[in-house]
């Protein structure tokens, strides 16, 4: 093995201690300040294979930094990308542990379900055409990164912070999605008023950047996964004990009990 990969496989080692223990960790561009991206993606790959190696299954990604609300928080200023496992997927209703996560954040989100294949560069016509349904969702996001802090590269190696996730109900694609109302409650109150133009103009050109980031990494978009479009406000903290609600136009509502 060469010295780059074992160093790739040494970071992918720290972040997943890092996630089985709920025990943040310095950022890895501290100790290897020469990680550049390509190699911060090799990073994320590396830690999905050991959880597949775990029985996880790959149920498809989530794009990040998405929305001008969630750069301005996190600063950072390009879209990244992220696989979603199967035992980050929460159900509905269900109490969700907080014990597995470090410092947890809670986004509203527009989930797309695939029913075609969707590889590299697609219309934005083509991208609507593979998608059965959709959905409204919330993403709970958990840097294993000391203070939540980090780099570009730190957070792509990070699996660009996937922790959780759960959908409301699936609805028809053929709807609306360009500019519904998207009010995340929690304990009744809303912390975060936005709308779904706030994901690049139009939640559905995250499916065409997902298919075109994706085929960087020699990825397609499968028929059957699952795609975030990345969060439509800034990301609020989730404390054990509340319940979050996302309220929208026409898709419906989704709700999360924080046990
Ligand atoms: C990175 C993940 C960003 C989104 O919806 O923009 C993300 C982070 O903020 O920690 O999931
Ligand atoms: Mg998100």
């Amino acid at each position: 093995m060469d010295s780059k990969r074992h160093q790739t496989l040494q970071m992918a080692d720290i972040l997943d201690k890092a996630m089985l223990n709920s025990q943040a960790t310095p950022q890895l561009s501290l100790d290897y300040p020469e990680i550049g991206l390509k190699q911060a993606y090799q990073v994320q790959a590396a830690g999905i294979e050991k959880r597949m190696n775990r029985s996880e299954k790959l149920l498809g990604i989530k794009m990040g930094f998405t929305s001008r609300a969630k750069m301005l928080q996190m600063g950072v200023d390009d879209l990244i990308w992220g696989r979603l496992t199967s035992t980050m997927q929460l159900v509905e209703g269900d109490r969700v542990s907080m014990q597995r996560f470090i410092h947890p954040r809670i986004e509203p989100e527009i989930a797309f379900r695939l029913n075609k294949t969707l590889k590299g560069k697609v219309s934005l016509l083509e991208a609507m055409d593979a998608v059965e349904a959709i959905a409204p969702a919330l993403e709970i996001i958990d840097s294993r990164y000391a203070n939540f802090k980090f780099s570009l590269a730190d957070v792509v190696a990070d699996n660009s912070s996937s922790s959780g996730f759960v959908l409301g109900q699936w609805c028809s694609p053929k709807q609306d999605i360009s500019n519904q109302a998207m009010v995340m409650e929690i304990n009744g109150k809303p912390v975060q008023i936005g709308s779904s133009s706030a994901i690049l103009g139009n939640p559905w050109r995250s499916l065409v950047e997902a298919a075109r980031l994706a085929a960087e990494s020699d990825i397609c978009l499968e028929a059957g996964w699952i795609v975030l479009a990345g969060a439509a406000t800034a990301a609020h903290p989730l404390c054990t004990g509340d319940h979050v609600c996302l309220h929208t136009s026409s898709m419906g509502q989704v709700h999360l009990h924080a046990g």
